[in-house]
């Protein structure tokens, strides 16, 4: 398959560590990938669902322990712990390689070794990065088939090149010996333990945003946790957005959104470019240029329905592994909570256990179907709306960058940075209610800068710093701005509608990024006029109700800042230029 040196010597060190039975490349063929999930199947690791209604589809269980990603066992390692932030976990390397090499050793005794090569980006494009997974884990070849691009195509362009290097194995599965390590410094990422998609599915959260964080300030660019989308106007014009939320705030449903009614009449539409992950560099034309490096979508399935995102539901419908979603005995396809109103009557929920809608926990609870972190994996391809962009190696270019989160009160609808810098102070401040995309408690606010807090591969102030400096070589930089759907009213119901109608707010964005609309200059930054935001079709929101999810209470945000500034005390090497913006804010708060 290679005769690239680096790439064997990885492979002869790997068999010689972890002892497995054989080797085998993948190379990315159908007829291979056929056999591998027939053998998947035969092995118990994967359910083959109703070929005629979700052809080409499986649904795979992972054991109850590991069933999302594990931000505790994920650990930055260099040689400098200031080299990583204090808000993540730290490992010395050396320390890291003796204590996984003990952990490795004879783990793969009976087993495949898998060799994936895979290109983060299209394969080929001057800016696409390859990647080497080993793995013992079948489920991950498969997963990695539909996220990346694998096979000989990618060592034919590596040739003797350099790679980011994964190993994985799902080992014992062992809570307590889970360990999902990068080694930016070495290009090397080491994942033992799990089987569950973020901790395994190396090119994605490990690969393209902690280790491509690191190479970006190496290198002058930036890699993002950002979905990007273009909008479509009547004229056939299209302006791109990326928006970083945090994990499971909805980016794959407005990546994907079809707008409301009276956008799609005048001949509106959005075009999907990624879900997840923007690398992001300068253009010739001093503009940001970004693409998707992923080639699929590893969404949250609850919640994913016909109202709420039929483009992800469409995309789900043939080529797609599910993971604890719940399965129809009857009709062998899936169901999910949030789906439709019919979960199926002879059902086994995502442990296994026989269920149907109405089961009870001994303690009289209802039973969930679906893992609330229940996902699909399925090709970019299927999706009805995916962009004709999406393999454009040179990227789509920025007019906005989005940043947001879940915050049921303190933030508005929206409002505009007033400059580069303090937009990078809004994304460094952002803050969001914990889902349950991580393991841990749901629904505590916690910062989660630029959406980045468990992505970033280096030291949080450097990675500021890193935006900053970016800033200075953009010569016509996207405008700045902060989102939040979540505003609820006092009996916790969220206010705005979201979904769909979030065009509404992409259009006031858009139109600022032209100088089409004024704005109100308030302390935190410029906030529409509530009569711009366009209401039209909408039943229960009025002007009014506007003017209310636009409102800035200046005592919420004085605390606001009392916490920026006390989460800025948590980090080291914040640059004073975000010092200096957090001073401005106070100021104006006070006037
Ligand atoms: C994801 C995540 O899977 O952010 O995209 O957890
Ligand atoms: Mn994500």
């Amino acid at each position: 398959m290679t005769s690239n040196k680096k790439v064997l010597a990885f492979i002869e060190e790997t068999k010689a560590l972890c002892d497995p039975k054989e080797v085998v490349w993948v190379d990315g063929s159908e007829e291979q990938l056929e056999a591998f999930r027939k053998q998947a199947v035969e092995e118990g690791i994967l359910i083959k669902l109703n070929q005629e209604k979700l052809p080409g589809c499986y649904l795979h269980r992972t054991t109850q322990n590991d069933v999302a990603r594990v931000e505790g066992r994920t650990y930055i390692c260099s040689k400098n712990k200031d080299d990583s932030s204090p808000i993540n976990n730290w490992m010395e390397s050396g320390e890291a390689y003796d204590m996984l090499k003990k952990l490795f050793k004879g783990c793969m005794k009976g087993r495949t070794l898998y060799v994936i090569p895979y290109s983060m980006g299209a394969v080929g494009s001057k800016f696409s990065k390859i990647g080497i997974e080993l793995t013992d884990s079948i489920y991950v070849v498969l997963n990695m088939a539909i996220m990346t691009r694998v096979g000989q195509k990618v060592l034919d362009v590596l040739g003797d090149g350099d790679f980011v290097k994964g190993l994985h194995s799902y080992a014992e599965l062992s809570e307590e010996k889970r360990y999902i390590c990068h080694f930016p410094e070495d290009d090397t990422i080491i994942s033992i333990n799990s089987n569950y998609g973020g901790n395994v599915l190396l090119g994605k959260k490990c690969f393209a945003l902690r280790i491509a964080s690191y190479l970006g300030k190496k290198e002058g660019w930036m890699a993002e946790h950002m979905l990007i989308l273009g909008v479509q106007y009547p004229n056939g014009e299209t302006k791109y957005i990326a928006a970083a939320f945090p994990s499971a705030c909805g980016k794959t449903n407005l990546a994907m959104l079809i707008p409301p009614e009276v956008y799609r009449k005048k001949g509106y539409k959005v075009w999907c470019v990624g879900d997840d992950i923007a690398w992001i560099r300068v253009g010739e034309d001093g503009r940001l240029y970004a693409v998707n490096p992923e080639n699929g979508f590893f969404g949250v399935a609850p919640g994913t329905n016909e109202k709420s995102n039929p483009n992800a539901l469409h995309t789900t419908q043939k080529n797609t592994i599910f993971t604890n979603v719940a399965y129809n005995a009857d009709t062998g396809t899936v169901w999910w909570e949030g789906l439709d109103k019919n979960p199926p009557k002879n059902g086994v929920d995502w442990k296994g256990n026989p269920w149907n809608g109405d089961t009870k926990d001994a303690d009289g609870k209802p039973v969930k179907g679906a893992h609330p972190n229940s996902r699909f994996t399925a090709p970019a391809v299927n999706c009805p709306c995916l962009s004709k962009e999406f393999e454009n190696p040179d990227g789509v270019p920025l007019s906005a960058i989005v940043f947001g989160g879940r915050r049921a009160k303190t933030a508005p609808l929206v409002y505009q940075s007033t400059s580069w810098n303090n937009g990078v102070f809004v994304g460094s401040s952002m803050a969001s209610e914990t889902t349950a995309a991580a393991t841990g408690a749901v629904g505590v606010v916690r910062r989660d800068p630029m959406a980045m807090r468990p992505f970033v591969g280096y030291n949080m102030g450097d990675y500021f710093a890193h935006w900053i400096e970016m800033g200075k070589k953009i010569k016509n930089p996207p405008k700045i701005f902060n989102v939040n759907w979540f505003r609820t009213d006092d009996e916790g119901h969220f206010i705005w509608p979201g979904f769909g109608d979030n065009m509404r707010v992409l259009d006031w964005i858009l139109a600022r990024c032209e100088d089409k609309v004024d704005a109100v200059e308030t302390p935190i930054g410029y906030v529409p006029k509530a009569e711009d935001i366009n209401i039209e079709g909408l039943d229960d929101i009025t002007t009014d109700t506007v003017k209310g999810l636009l409102e800035i209470d200046k005592e919420t945000w004085k605390e606001e800042a009392e916490g920026i500034e006390k989460f800025y005390g948590e980090l080291t090497r914040v640059p004073q230029e975000l010092k200096d913006e957090l001073a401005a804010l106070k100021k104006r708060l006070d006037a």
